[in-house]
């Protein structure tokens, strides 16, 4: 029987987000149950809140927020062979249905039938204790931590965004926007060999972060003009870039990421802003500018923790803020205001 004093951060509707117990999971067939560590915060999480919802994704009934999380094992269901009580585990927080066409190529994020943690209806995981497809948890080596674990979940959208852009030995890379997302992109692209990697923002002090990960140059955005910004993109390579990932969903951005792309390349549209933009198509298709968007991730969690536990890639200095479950109004403030140079804030479950 499921039991209580599961402290959960539900989003009742839009703006109202609470502390509340909720019922204690119990491992289902092929699942775990997660004594819940840290859960870092998405802007979708933020999004939600604020707005209730994002797109066609609308907040109608009472939802748990939180997909970026790891935590300890507690309980098998029947059937689970792979993990045992006490091991760490990173939790990829969609499940798909594993039958349809994309399921059966490999490409299960496009699964119309995934379920994904804090996508209305779907609840999250910031909470004490989480239940989840065993298959869909990695272990974490000893050395890797919890947080880097919670981590794991941003740094797959690097990696997917990287494999989709073919970034490879030799690139040079410009990466739009340097929140968390662009960062860790930034990351991934220097793990899969880029040379020399260009990175903007409106905000200074995300772009010295970007410079402390390794970035090569920074460049503050200060005009609206992305044939400008695709000059001075270009003047402080000393070429075109090979490939550019946009990472902030502001037309503005995507407009540069067109015309400063190398005629060739490749531009990967991660950012998500308004539905419809006005973009220059006509200068991408005739310099045959590849568009490639991407959903998630599909297969990344492994490439994601072997990139961490190698040492090859160090995601830990993302990673500005800490708070309590019982502080997540706090922590969601702190995100959303960026108050103390915050990027990524972790919201620790069993403190
Ligand atoms: P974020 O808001 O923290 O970061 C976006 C950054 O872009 C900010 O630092 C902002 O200052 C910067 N920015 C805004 N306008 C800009 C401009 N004109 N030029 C350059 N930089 C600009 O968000 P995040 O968590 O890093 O996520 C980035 C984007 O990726 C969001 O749109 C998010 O929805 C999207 N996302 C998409 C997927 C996907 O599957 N496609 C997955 C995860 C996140
Ligand atoms: O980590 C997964 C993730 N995905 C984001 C944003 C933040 N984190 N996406 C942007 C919003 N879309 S969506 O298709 N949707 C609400 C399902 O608009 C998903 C990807
Ligand atoms: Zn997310």
């Amino acid at each position: 029987m499921a039991g209580t004093g599961n402290l959960s951060a539900v989003l009742k509707k839009k703006g109202e987000l609470v502390l509340e117990d909720t019922a204690t999971p119990l491992p289902e067939k092929n699942e775990v149950q997660i004594k819940m560590h840290v859960v870092g915060i998405c802007g979708s999480d933020i999004h939600y809140w604020l707005n209730g919802g994002i797109g066609d994704f609308i907040v109608n009934a009472p939802m748990i927020l939180g997909h970026e999380a790891a935590g300890v094992v507690s309980a098998l269901g029947e059937g689970v062979t792979t993990l045992k009580v006490g091991d760490r585990v990173a939790i990829e927080p969609g499940v798909p249905c594993r039958m349809c066409s994309f399921c059966k190529e490999g490409r299960y994020n496009l699964c119309p039938d995934i379920i994904f943690c804090a996508n209305p209806p779907v609840n999250g995981s910031l909470r004490s204790f989480y239940c989840h497809d065993a298959d869909y948890c990695y272990k974490l080596p000893d050395h890797v931590s919890l947080e880097e674990g919670a981590l794991l979940e941003p740094l797959s959208v690097g990696v997917h965004a990287c494999r989709r852009a073919g970034i490879r030995l030799g690139h040079n890379v410009l990466i739009l926007g340097s929140g968390p997302i662009g960062l860790l992109s930034l990351l991934s692209a220097k793990a899969m060999g880029a040379t020399r990697i260009i990175i903007t923002d409106l905000d200074q002090g995300r772009l010295d972060m970007a410079l402390k990960l390794g970035a090569h140059h920074a460049l503050r955005v200060d005009t609206r003009d992305p044939e400008e910004m695709a000059r001075r993109v270009e003047e402080a390579l000393g070429c075109k870039p090979d490939i550019s990932v946009e990472c902030s969903g502001a037309e503005p951005s995507i407009q540069t990421g067109i015309y400063a792309t190398k005629s060739g390349g490749v531009l990967v549209l991660v950012g998500l802003g308004p539905p419809t933009v006005n973009i220059p198509i006509v200068n991408a298709a005739v310099r045959e500018v590849d568009i490639r968007g991407i959903f998630r991730y599909a297969n990344c969690y492994p490439r994601a923790l072997e990139m961490i536990a190698s040492g090859k890639v160090d995601a830990k200095p993302l990673i500005t803020h800490h708070f309590p479950l019982e502080k997540t109004l706090d922590a969601f403030e702190t995100s959303r205001t960026g108050a103390g140079g915050a990027i990524k804030v972790m919201i620790h479950c069993d403190q």
